[in-house]
C-alpha cells in the first residue's frame, strides 16, 4: 500500500484545528458533578456550569442552565408561580429522576442530558446525544433529537408554513415595512413552540429576552434546537395529552387576556391618516348612512402636532373632545396611535417632563440615547423602569381627558427608521440593569404594560390596546396586529397563518391590516379580505399613506353589498364571539384556531394546500383562498360539516374541490355546534332586540358552549357582574340543556329562538311542554344584512330551518326533540 504523506498531513492539520475549535469555540455543559434535591427542585453542579430543574405543575417543568452560577430569578413574561404538587425526585450515580402524575424527567449525569417521558415511558422529548447543551461564546443552545415524523407549530408571529419543520427562525423585534410574505423576524418575539410526534405533543417556552434562534431541522436532519445570544438557557417544558391544554398551561405561565371592551370586537375603520376632524366625522357618518356596522375610528400619526406625543394638531383637530363626543354619539370609539419616540425639543411639554423625571434610556456616560424617527431626533422612555412607566402612565391622562378609548402602540420594536440601534444603550430592566441586547425584545412589552396600566388608571371604561411589538405574555395587556403587510394575495394567506400561530402562542386577540397596508388591492382581493376580516378577532381596515381609498364603498356597489353583509354577519355573531373571547380569558384558547389544535395528529392538516384553513372559535371552519382562484381544495377533518350558506353536509376525513365564488367565503360549521346570535345592530352601543337566536347543528357527538354576557364596558365582571350559562347538546338523549345562569348581571335577552339545523323531529318539548315548531327558508347573508334576499349579488343559496321560540329563564331549560 502506498503511503500518502499529503493525506496524513491534511488529516493531522484538520484534527488539530478541529480540536482547537472544539476547545475554544464550543463549551459543552459536561458531566454532573453534584446534585442536591430540595422540595420540588433539584440544583445541579456541572463541569462547566450549573443547572436547576423545578416542578411548576404536574405538567410544567422548568429547566435553567448557565455556564456560571445561576443568577437571581427575574422574568417579564412569567407570572405563574410553582404550585405545590406531588413529585418524587430521586438520584443515583447515573441519573436524577423527577416524577409527577403527568410526566417523568430523567437527567442523565454523564454527560448532563435530559429526557422527558410520559408516565408509560414513551419518549416525549430528549436532548440529542453528543450535542445536548453548549455555548459558543455567549450564545447558548439546547439540541433536541428530531423525532421521526415530528411536526412543529407556534413560535408566535412567524411567517412560513403551519408546520415549521425544515425551517429556522430568529427572534429580534424588527420594524419590517411592507415585508415580504416570507420575512423573518417580524415585530414581536414569542419563543414558544409545540412539537408533535407519535400521537404526543409538548410545548417548550424559552424565556430569554436576548435574540433567540430556533432550528426545526433547517438544513439538518438530526435535531431541533433553541438558543439565545446571551443569558441563561431558561426553558419551560410543558406536556399534556391535548394540545389545547398545552396552550392553557403556557397561558397559565405567561398570563391571559382580560375581557376586551365589546366595541373593540366591532368593525374598525382606519387609514394613515384620517384628518382633519371633519374628514373623520365624514367617514363615521358615511358608515352610518351606508348602513355598514362599525364601532371604531382610528387616528394615525397626523392627529399630532409635528408628530409630538401627547399633543393634538390644533389646526386639524381644534376641539378633540367635541369630535370624540360626536363620534361617541354616532356609536364610535376613538383609538389613537402612540409611538415611543419623544421629540427632542426645548420647551416641549412631554419632552421636558420626561427630562425632569429622567425617564429616557441612556448611554453608559449618562447622555440620553437620541435616535431618529417621525418627529426627527427623539429620546425614548425606559419602559423597563418603574419611573419610566409611571411617567408614561401619567401622560396617558391626556388621552382620557380628550375622550379617547383606545391606544394603538406602534414603532415599539424600537423602530428608528430601520436603523440599527447601538448595543451599549442601557436599560433599567427593573433593577437588573441591562444593555440593548438583553432589553430590545421586551421594550414593546413594557410599553404596552405602561399604556395599559395608564389607560386602566385614567379611563373610566375598559380600554382597548393594540401593539405591533411584544414578547411572550403580551396578551395580558394588548391585542396585536401583524404590521405593514402588502395588498397581495399571499399576504392575506400568510396573515391567516400568522394569526393561527399567534393563537397557539398565547395571543388570542389578533388582527392584520384588512385590504393590505402597502399597495392597492384588486377589487377581488379587497372583497375576499373583507369577508375574511369578519372572521378574525380584531377586524380593522387599514391602508398606507397615498394609497387609494379603502373604505368599503370604494370598490363599487357589489363590493359594498358584500362587505356590508359580512360585517353585518359579524355583528349578528357578537354573542358567539364575545363568549369565545371570554373563553380566551379563562383558558387561553385563541379565537382563530389552527386545525392543529383540534386535529393535532391528523397529518393532512399540515399539508401546505390545507394549512390556511382554521376554526373561528370552535364552530366555524374558514377556508381562505387567493382571490384569483376559481376552484379550491378543502380538507374536512373528522366529523361532519355543514356548509354555512345552504346546510349541505360534508363528511369529514376527506378533501373536496369546491367552486369558489367571490361573494361567498367558504365557511363550514362543525356538527354539534351551538352558535348564539343577535339581531342586527349598527354599533355595539346599540341594543339588539330581546331575542337570542341559538343555532344548533345536529351531530353525533355531544358538545357544550359557555354563553357569556356582561355590560361590555366596565370592570364589574371582575366582581361577578356577568351572566354565564352552559348550553349542552346531548344527541344520545336527544336533548339540549341550558344550564342555570350564573352571575349578577341580568341578560338582555328575554326570548330564545332555537334554530335547528339538520333535525327532523317536529315534536319538540321544553320541560315536557310541546312547542310550536315552525319552518323557514333562511338566507344567511341576507338575514345578516337585513336585506331582501332577492336583491344583490350574493344570495343564491339558502337553507331550511326549523325553529321554536321559548322564554329565556335563568333556571335550567331542558329541551327534547
Ligand atoms: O403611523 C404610520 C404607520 C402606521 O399606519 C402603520 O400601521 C404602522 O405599522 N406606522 C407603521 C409608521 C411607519 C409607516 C411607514
Amino acid at each position: 500500500m502506498k503511503f500518502n504523506y499529503h493525506a496524513v498531513l491534511y488529516f493531522f492539520l484538520l484534527t488539530v484545528s478541529f480540536t482547537a475549535l472544539g476547545q475554544s469555540g464550543v463549551i459543552q455543559a459536561g458531566n454532573v458533578t453534584s446534585a442536591s434535591i430540595s422540595g420540588q427542585q433539584v440544583n445541579i453542579s456541572l463541569e462547566n456550569g450549573s443547572a436547576q430543574l423545578s416542578v411548576y405543575t404536574p405538567s410544567v417543568i422548568r429547566v435553567r442552565i448557565d455556564k456560571k452560577q445561576l443568577g437571581a430569578d427575574f422574568s417579564y413574561a412569567v407570572i405563574g408561580k410553582p404550585q405545590q404538587v406531588k413529585v418524587d425526585i430521586t438520584q443515583n450515580d447515573s441519573q436524577i429522576t423527577l416524577v409527577t402524575d403527568s410526566v417523568k424527567a430523567v437527567v442523565q449525569k454523564k454527560p448532563f442530558a435530559i429526557t422527558f417521558y410520559t408516565p408509560d415511558r414513551q419518549i416525549i422529548n430528549q436532548d440529542e446525544t453528543g450535542l445536548n447543551t453548549s455555548w459558543a461564546g455567549e450564545s447558548v443552545t439546547s439540541y433536541k433529537k428530531m423525532q421521526e415524523w415530528e411536526h412543529f407549530v407556534g413560535l408566535g408571529e412567524k411567517t412560513g408554513n403551519l408546520d415549521r419543520k425544515g425551517s429556522g427562525f430568529t427572534n429580534w423585534n424588527t420594524d419590517t415595512f411592507g415585508y415580504p410574505a416570507t420575512q423573518d423576524p417580524l415585530y414581536s418575539s414569542i419563543p414558544f413552540y409545540i412539537g408533535i410526534h407519535h400521537g404526543l405533543n409538548y410545548g417548550i417556552f424559552l424565556d430569554n429576552t436576548f435574540q433567540t434562534d430556533f432550528n426545526f431541522g433547517a438544513s439538518n436532519n438530526r435535531f431541533s434546537s433553541f438558543g439565545a445570544r446571551g443569558g441563561e438557557l431558561n426553558y419551560y417544558f410543558i406536556y399534556h395529552k391535548k394540545l389545547a391544554d398545552i396552550i392553557s398551561s403556557y397561558t397559565w405561565l405567561t398570563g391571559r387576556m382580560q375581557m376586551p371592551p365589546l366595541w373593540s370586537l366591532g368593525y374598525q375603520q382606519n387609514r394613515y391618516s384620517y384628518y382633519p376632524d371633519t374628514e373623520v366625522l365624514r367617514i363615521a357618518n358615511t358608515l352610518r348612512e351606508k348602513r355598514i356596522p362599525a364601532d371604531g375610528i382610528t387616528l394615525d400619526i397626523h392627529y399630532m402636532e409635528n408628530y409630538k406625543l401627547f399633543t393634538w394638531n390644533k389646526n386639524r383637530f381644534p376641539d378633540p373632545e367635541k369630535m370624540n363626543a360626536e363620534l361617541n354619539r354616532l356609536g364610535f370609539k376613538t383609538t389613537v396611535i402612540v409611538d415611543p419616540g419623544i421629540k427632542v425639543e426645548k420647551g416641549a411639554g412631554a419632552y421636558e417632563r420626561g427630562l425632569t423625571d429622567s425617564v429616557y434610556i441612556k448611554y453608559p456616560d449618562g447622555q440620553p440615547y437620541t435616535g431618529q424617527v417621525w418627529p426627527g431626533w427623539c429620546n425614548f422612555p425606559d419602559f423597563t423602569s418603574v419611573k419610566g412607566r409611571e411617567w408614561w402612565k401619567n401622560e396617558v391622562k391626556f388621552f382620557a381627558e380628550s375622550g379617547v378609548s383606545g391606544i394603538w402602540n406602534d414603532m415599539n420594536e424600537i423602530a428608528t427608521w430601520g436603523q440599527k440601534m447601538p448595543d451599549n444603550v442601557l436599560f433599567d430592566y427593573d433593577g437588573v440593569k441591562a444593555n440593548h441586547l438583553q432589553a430590545h425584545n421586551v421594550y414593546g412589552l413594557q410599553m404596552i404594560r405602561a399604556s395599559y396600566e395608564g389607560a386602566r388608571q385614567h379611563l373610566k371604561e375598559r380600554p382597548f390596546l393594540l401593539t405591533r411589538s411584544g414578547y411572550a405574555g403580551l396578551q395580558r395587556y394588548s391585542a396585536l396586529w401583524t404590521g405593514d403587510n402588502r395588498a397581495e394575495d399571499d399576504h392575506m394567506l400568510a396573515g391567516v397563518r400568522l394569526l393561527s400561530s399567534l393563537g397557539m402562542s398565547g395571543v388570542a386577540f389578533t388582527g392584520m391590516d384588512i385590504g393590505g397596508f402597502t399597495g392597492n388591492p384588486t377589487t377581488a382581493l379587497y372583497t375576499r379580505w373583507m369577508e375574511l376580516g369578519a372572521f378574525t378577532p380584531y377586524f380593522r381596515n387599514h391602508t398606507q399613506l397615498n394609497t387609494k381609498s379603502a373604505e368599503p364603498w370604494s370598490f363599487g356597489e357589489d363590493v359594498l353589498d358584500i362587505s356590508r353583509s359580512y360585517i353585518s354577519l359579524r355583528y349578528q355573531l357578537m354573542p358567539y364571539l364575545y363568549s369565545k373571547f371570554y373563553e380566551a380569558t379563562q383558558t387561553g384558547l385563541p379565537v382563530v384556531r389552527s386545525l392543529a389544535i383540534n386535529y393535532t395528529h391528523d397529518p393532512r392538516i399540515f399539508d401546505t394546500q390545507f394549512q390556511n384553513q382554521y376554526l373561528f372559535g370552535d364552530a366555524f371552519m374558514v377556508a381562505p383562498f387567493e382571490s384569483t382562484k376559481d376552484f379550491g381544495k378543502i380538507y374536512f377533518p373528522a366529523g361532519k360539516w355543514y356548509e354555512l350558506y345552504n346546510d349541505e353536509v360534508q363528511q369529514g376525513g376527506q378533501d373536496k374541490i369546491v367552486q369558489l365564488n367571490l361573494s361567498q367565503l367558504p365557511v363550514y360549521i362543525k356538527a354539534g355546534s351551538i352558535i348564539p346570535m343577535q339581531s342586527l345592530v349598527q354599533t355595539t352601543q346599540q341594543l339588539p332586540n330581546d331575542t337570542l337566536t341559538v343555532h344548533v347543528y345536529n351531530g353525533d357527538t355531544p358538545n357544550s358552549f359557555v354563553y357569556y354576557e356582561d355590560d361590555g364596558k366596565s370592570y364589574a365582571y371582575e366582581k361577578g357582574g356577568l351572566y354565564k350559562r352552559t348550553i349542552s347538546f346531548n344527541p344520545a338523549n336527544k336533548e339540549l340543556i341550558f344550564g342555570k345562569a350564573e352571575g349578577t348581571y341580568k341578560t338582555h335577552f328575554k326570548l330564545i329562538k332555537l334554530a335547528l339545523h339538520g333535525f327532523d323531529s317536529n315534536a319538540i318539548t321544553t320541560s315536557g311542554k310541546k312547542q310550536d315548531v315552525k319552518s323557514v327558508r333562511y338566507f344567511w347573508l341576507a338575514a345578516a344584512a337585513n336585506t331582501d334576499p332577492t336583491i344583490g349579488p350574493q344570495q343564491p343559496e339558502s337553507c331550511t330551518l326549523k325553529y321554536v321560540v321559548i322564554k329565556n329563564e335563568d333556571s335550567v331549560i331542558k329541551i327534547n326533540y
